[in-house]
C-alpha cells in the first residue's frame, strides 16, 4: 500500500475555490488553523468545557469490546461524568475509552455560538456538530461514514494522524457486505491474507489544533490520536446521487439487515461476509492487473514506434 505524504493543504480558503476544488471534485483538503478564526479557537479548552458541561453523564465505548466485531458502534459500554472522562484522557495514558458522536451542542446550546458550522459546509446537516474524544495512542478502526455525508473535521486538543482513502479502494481494502469497515490493519497490513491492498493508494495528514480536515463522501479513514484530545465534526449532505444512495441504504436497510443477521448467525455470518469480501477484492485486483498490464502495453508501443523509419514499409 502506497500513503501519500503529500497533501493539500492551505491556510484560508473561500467557498468559490473550495467549492470548485476540492467538494465539487470530491478531493481531501487539510484547512490549516481554521478553528482559530472562531472564538472557539481559544476558549474550547478542556477547563472550559469541564466548567460547562463537567457534570453531565455522557454515554462511553470500549475499543477493546468493539475492535474485533463487524458490527457498528451503537451501544454504549458505560457512563461517567464528563469532568471524570476529560481528566482521564488527559493524562497522557493510553485509555480504551472513547466518547463518540456526542452532541454537545444539544446539551449546552450555547457552545454553538462559539464554532458555528463553518462558512463551506454550510447544509442542512449544519446544525449537527458532534464531538469526538480519545486518549493518546487511541486507534478509530478504519471505516466509512454510514451515511456517506461529507465530514468536516476540525481538532481543538491534541494533535490526530488521519489516513484517507478514495471509495475507489472499498473492494481492495476487503469491505464487508452490508457493513461500512473492513477488517485489514492499517498499521501492520498482512499482505498474505489481504494481497489486494498492494493496489490500494492511501493519503496521511496530522492535524494540529485548531487544523479541519475535508473527507469526501464515502471516504474511508483509520484514525490514530498522537494526544488525547478531542474534535468537531460537521457534515454535509453527499454531492452525487450515488453516494446519497448508498447513505440512505445503508442506515434503512444494509445496517438494520447486519444487526439482524449478526444476532441470528454471529460467527457464521461474518465468517460469510469475509469470503464476499475476498471475492470482490479477488475480482478487483484481476481488473488492476489486467489495467495495469493494458497501460504498459500502450507505453511501451508510444515509446517505440513497431517499425523504425527506414524499416518502415514503402507504399507502391
Ligand atoms: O476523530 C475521531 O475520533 C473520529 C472521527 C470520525 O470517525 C468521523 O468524524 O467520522
Amino acid at each position: 500500500m502506497k500513503i501519500d505524504t503529500n497533501i493539500n493543504s492551505v491556510d484560508v480558503i473561500n467557498i468559490k475555490d473550495f467549492t470548485e476544488n476540492y467538494l465539487k471534485p470530491q478531493k481531501p483538503l487539510l484547512i490549516k488553523g481554521l478553528a482559530n478564526h472562531y472564538p472557539a479557537g481559544k476558549k474550547w479548552t478542556v477547563d472550559y468545557l469541564k466548567s460547562l458541561c463537567g457534570d453531565v453523564n455522557v454515554e462511553l465505548f470500549d475499543t477493546n469490546n468493539k475492535n474485533a466485531s463487524s458490527s457498528a458502534f451503537t451501544t454504549p459500554d458505560l457512563k461517567m461524568k464528563f469532568s471524570d472522562y476529560v481528566d482521564h484522557i488527559t493524562k497522557n495514558e493510553p485509555s480504551n475509552l472513547r466518547m463518540f458522536l456526542f452532541n454537545m451542542f444539544k446539551c449546552k446550546p450555547e457552545l454553538r455560538k462559539d464554532f458555528p458550522c463553518p462558512y463551506m459546509f454550510k447544509g442542512i446537516l449544519g446544525k449537527i456538530g458532534y464531538m469526538f474524544f480519545g486518549s493518546v495512542n487511541t486507534k478509530v478502526r478504519i471505516h466509512q461514514d454510514i451515511d456517506m455525508s461529507n465530514v468536516l473535521l476540525t481538532q481543538f486538543h491534541g494533535r490526530k494522524r488521519v489516513v484517507l482513502i478514495s471509495p475507489e479502494y472499498s473492494d481492495l481494502l476487503y469491505r464487508l457486505p452490508f457493513n461500512t469497515y473492513s477488517l485489514i490493519d492499517l498499521d501492520a497490513p498482512d499482505y498474505d491474507k489481504y494481497p489486494g491492498l498492494a493496489y490500494v493508494e492511501a493519503s496521511e495528514y496530522i492535524l494540529e489544533p485548531g487544523d479541519a480536515l475535508f473527507m469526501p463522501s464515502g471516504y474511508w479513514h483509520y484514525i490514530t490520536y498522537l494526544d488525547g484530545g478531542f474534535a468537531v465534526s460537521y457534515r454535509k449532505i453527499a454531492q452525487s446521487l450515488k453516494m446519497k444512495l448508498r447513505g440512505l441504504l445503508s442506515l434503512s436497510v444494509y445496517m438494520p439487515f447486519d444487526k439482524i443477521m449478526n444476532f441470528v448467525f454471529g460467527k457464521k455470518w461474518l465468517t460469510k461476509k469475509e469470503q464476499i469480501a475476498e471475492l470482490r477484492a479477488h475480482n478487483a485486483m484481476i481488473k488492476k492487473i489486467v489495467e495495469s498490464s493494458y497501460m504498459n502495453i500502450k507505453e511501451k508501443r508510444e515509446e517505440k514506434p513497431f517499425y523504425s523509419s527506414q524499416l518502415r514499409p514503402r507504399h507502391h
